[in-house]
């Protein structure tokens, strides 16, 4: 590694310590902005080179295109006394790790969330059920926040775990209890890095409702609704899913949805 990028990857270091300081909120400051950029050039050059392909954006609609109510699908309230306890706190203590295969692991509130330099975009969300419906989505770009997490060499897909249990679970032979599955999903680093790929805070300027994803959930505008977890709670970068859940990548990838989502 040559010095230059050494000095790079050692100052993007100190973006998220400097971040979890209480008081830090000078976010316009320039070179925390100019470094993260860099960082992020380098990630998506790693990515692109990983996978074919590029970061064509999905099309962006106007305030006038947004629909009044936006439909919520799948899991509307994850329903645990766990996520109970953190809606009923504010989400004050939702805490998001993002781990796994990466030099420098964060833990990300939604408060560190909310400081980071915002996106907001409107999209036309698309259900593999036949619906379409078009809001606007703010949050945090992942591809900055990867890159203060610096992925290993290794690492091709970045997983989401998300807070809710798809089903009851199911007793076994003997009477024991199977618990269910938690909703999964993973999007490779090419999508992860994508500009319009970003942990949403609000929907059409407000905290997201609980039935689309409360706190946090994944907007990845080139893909379809399932690759868009909602309610997630943790982040973790792998070098393949094979050994993680059914082995297909996603909650429903394992019911024999395609991993590949792309519109
Ligand atoms: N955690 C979680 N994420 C999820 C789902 C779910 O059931 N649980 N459903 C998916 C599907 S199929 C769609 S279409 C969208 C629906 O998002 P919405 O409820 O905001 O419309 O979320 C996706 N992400
Ligand atoms: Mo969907």
């Amino acid at each position: 590694m040559s010095d230059t990028r050494r000095n790079v990857l050692v100052r993007g270091s100190t973006l998220l310590g400097s971040l979890a300081l209480a008081g830090c909120t000078d976010l316009s400051n320039k070179p925390w902005v100019q470094n993260a950029l860099g960082e992020v050039e380098n990630l998506t050059r790693v990515a692109q080179r990983l996978f074919a392909g590029g970061h064509s954006l999905a099309p962006e609609y106007s305030k006038a295109d947004v629909a009044r109510m936006f439909r919520a699908n799948g899991t509307l309230n994850p329903g645990t006394n766990d996520y109970a306890m953190h809606l009923a706190n504010d989400f004050k203590d939702w805490v998001i790790p993002v781990g796994g295969l990466v030099e420098k692991p964060l833990k990300l509130s939604l408060v560190d969330l909310r400081r980071m330099p915002p996106r907001t975009q409107i999209t036309r969300h698309d259900c593999v059920e036949g619906w379409s419906c078009i809001g606007e989505w703010t949050g945090a770009p992942l591809a900055p926040i990867l890159a203060m997490a610096r992925p290993k060499p290794e690492a091709r897909y970045v997983m989401f775990y998300c807070a809710d249990p798809m089903g009851n679970g199911a007793l076994d032979a003997g009477g024991h209890i199977i618990p269910p599955p938690y909703y999964y999903e993973s999007l490779d680093l090419l999508e992860a890095t994508h500009p319009q790929t970003i942990l949403a805070y609000d929907l059409n300027g407000k905290p997201l409702p609980v039935e689309n994803g409360a706190p946090i959930r994944v907007r990845a505008e080139r893909q379809l609704g399932y690759k868009m977890p909602k309610y997630v709670q943790k982040i973790d970068l792998v070098d393949s899913f094979t050994r993680i859940g059914g082995g297909k990548g996603g909650y429903w990838e394992d019911q024999g949805y395609q991993w590949y989502g792309g519109i």
